[in-house]
């Protein structure tokens, strides 16, 4: 008999993911999207179960990505209901030959296709592959509720929110030394979004939406949450400091220098040369 991709380590990760983020409260409805770029080795066990897969335009053709398999969630669904119902909630597709068209390999069981903002998530793993050199494989996103919440408040670009993030708690500069990517608001699920969005992730492995919400990325659906999970903190943290009147102390630039010497990362350095953090005028 076949293997059946439910039984994958793929799917057992993504339903994972997506339950611990629906449990932080970061999806509510169909809130967020993930992807996970599968290896040939990952798919192979499957492939002689596979019959006629089903065919989806691109909005725009992608000949960078073209062959490559992803596992996403669907457009429109809920989080919460993955781990309910994996094979009608994720998907698993494969880009065309010549990057224009999607084959749904398995799952979207209902007829539906991968998430509404796959433009930004496939760009975003061009430019993480590019960037990388092939090791990230994930593109979470979500609406992680108080780093939205700071993007109402803080002067907005990338050296003062990284800034801000940095000194909200001790790990982060070790974390995401290249900091977080700022962008103005956009209209969702479009290819301008995407666009935007992959131009930051080629530098910063965390782009901030306002009013929206974040994307990380990672080689693993662990490391892009744990990333998401540690500027989250951070982020409420901040929040109740500003909550209680605003920082009375805080880290140094001194302070900052000898964290990045004693855990050997090289910290953004347009945030390393300012002194401290501010609120938007
Ligand atoms: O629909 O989060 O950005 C899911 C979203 C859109
Ligand atoms: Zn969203």
């Amino acid at each position: 008999m076949t293997a059946n991709m439910i039984d994958s380590w793929f799917v057992k990760a993504m339903v994972k993911a997506t339950t611990d983020c629906w449990d932080k409260g970061w999806d509510e409805r169909n809130g967020g999207n993930i992807s996970l770029r599968l290896t040939d080795d990952d798919l192979a066990p499957y492939l002689a179960g596979i019959r006629e897969p089903r065919r989806l335009p691109m909005t725009e053709p992608l000949p960078a990505i073209a062959g490559q398999s992803y596992i996403v969630t669907g457009t429109g669904k809920f989080f919460r209901n993955v781990q309910l119902d994996p094979e009608n909630n994720l998907g698993v597709v494969r880009v065309g030959a010549d990057g224009s068209f999607l084959e749904v390999l398995w799952g979207y069981r209902d007829g539906g296709g991968p998430t509404s903002e796959f433009s930004s998530h496939f760009k975003g793993h061009i430019a993480r592959q590019n960037a990388t050199n092939g090791s990230d494989r994930v593109v979470l996103h979500c609406h992680a509720t108080n780093l939205i919440a700071l993007t109402y408040v803080l002067q907005w670009n990338d050296a003062n929110v990284t800034r801000a993030l940095w000194e909200g708690s001790t790990e982060c500069l070790v974390v995401f030394p290249d900091g977080v990517g700022t962008m103005p608001w956009l209209v969702p699920g479009t290819d301008q979004m995407g666009d935007a969005t992959a131009r930051l992730l080629a530098k910063r492995p965390l782009v901030l939406w306002p009013f929206h919400g974040v994307f990380g990325v990672g080689p693993t659906l662990d490391d892009a949450f744990g990333l998401i999970d540690t500027a989250e903190k951070a982020a409420e943290i901040l929040v109740k400091v500003l909550s209680m009147g605003g920082p009375r102390q805080t880290m140094s630039t001194q302070d900052l220098i000898d964290l990045a010497a004693r855990f050997k990362v090289v910290p953004q350095p347009e945030a390393m040369a300012l002194d401290g953090w501010r609120l938007a005028d």
